[in-house]
């Protein structure tokens, strides 16, 4: 993985990351800015369930920037694109969590950059290498704080998609929610101003125009937008 940072960024790293950003991390939607308190606070060890699940998690091999293949990556998207203005995007992450949030981009840019070539597969039969650059999805769990029971992350989309993930490959080091692609700004038809992408999951697991992260107990008779209609729940690869 090319990292920006380490991946294994400690505590400290992170408070610094998240509270000297002057992005303004937001708490609960309330609007106002975190202290570096109150972001001490948030960045309180994860529960031992979660940090045995990261212990245990090895990456998926990346292939070299010169493999990347910038016509292969077809636009799918099941609906009418959605503008979301990135000054006004803000990220809920919450459920199941001790430290619901919302980020704005500033936010989610001014924590660790992580960036990987993967392939991103789509069950509709195409395929492409692709480099995807965003933060890892364990960087958001371990600012929020998932309470124990929490075993399931669902993803709302602003086009109507919805997705939901096993904790264990949420939380794997390849999965990131990215705000560039092949070393660019991520295009509005991509995904932007922020989706998911992992080489752990297909293609339809990849929830564009994320808005919200939802950890949660429990899986809701509603699974995601192509799950729902007979497409596999893990789909992994
Ligand atoms: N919100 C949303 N996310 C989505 C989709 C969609 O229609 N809406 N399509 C999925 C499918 S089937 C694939 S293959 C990838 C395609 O990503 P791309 O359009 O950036 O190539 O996005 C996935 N994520
Ligand atoms: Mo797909």
């Amino acid at each position: 993985m090319g990292l920006i940072l380490p991946r294994h960024i400690s505590r400290r790293q992170l408070l610094i990351g998240a509270g000297l950003s002057g992005a303004g991390l937001l708490l609960n939607g309330c609007g106002t800015s975190l202290g570096v308190r109150q972001v001490r606070q948030v960045t309180e060890p994860l529960n031992q369930a979660i940090k045995a699940l990261l212990l245990s998690q090895s990456p998926v091999p990346e292939f070299p920037v010169s493999a990347i293949e910038p016509d292969k990556l077809l636009i799918n998207s099941f609906n009418t694109t959605p503008q979301l203005d990135p000054e006004q995007f803000r990220l809920g992450v919450g459920g199941e969590v001790n430290q619901p949030m919302q980020l704005s981009l500033a936010d989610i840019q001014a924590l660790p950059l992580t960036e990987m070539v993967i392939r991103h597969v789509c069950v509709e039969g195409w395929a492409a290498i692709v480099q995807w650059g965003g933060v890892q999805l364990q960087t958001l769990a371990k600012l929020v704080q998932p309470k124990p029971g929490a075993r399931y992350v669902y993803f709302t989309s602003a086009d109507g998609y919805y997705e939901s993930w096993d904790l264990a490959s949420s939380l794997h080091p390849q999965t990131l929610m990215v705000y560039q692609k092949n070393g660019q700004p991520l295009s509005v038809d991509n995904g932007a101003p922020l989706r998911l992408a992992s080489p752990i999951k297909l293609g339809y697991k990849q929830s564009k125009w994320v808005t919200q992260i939802s950890f949660e107990n429990d899986l809701r008779p509603e699974q995601g937008y192509w799950v729902d209609r007979g497409y596999e729940w893990f789909a992994g690869l």
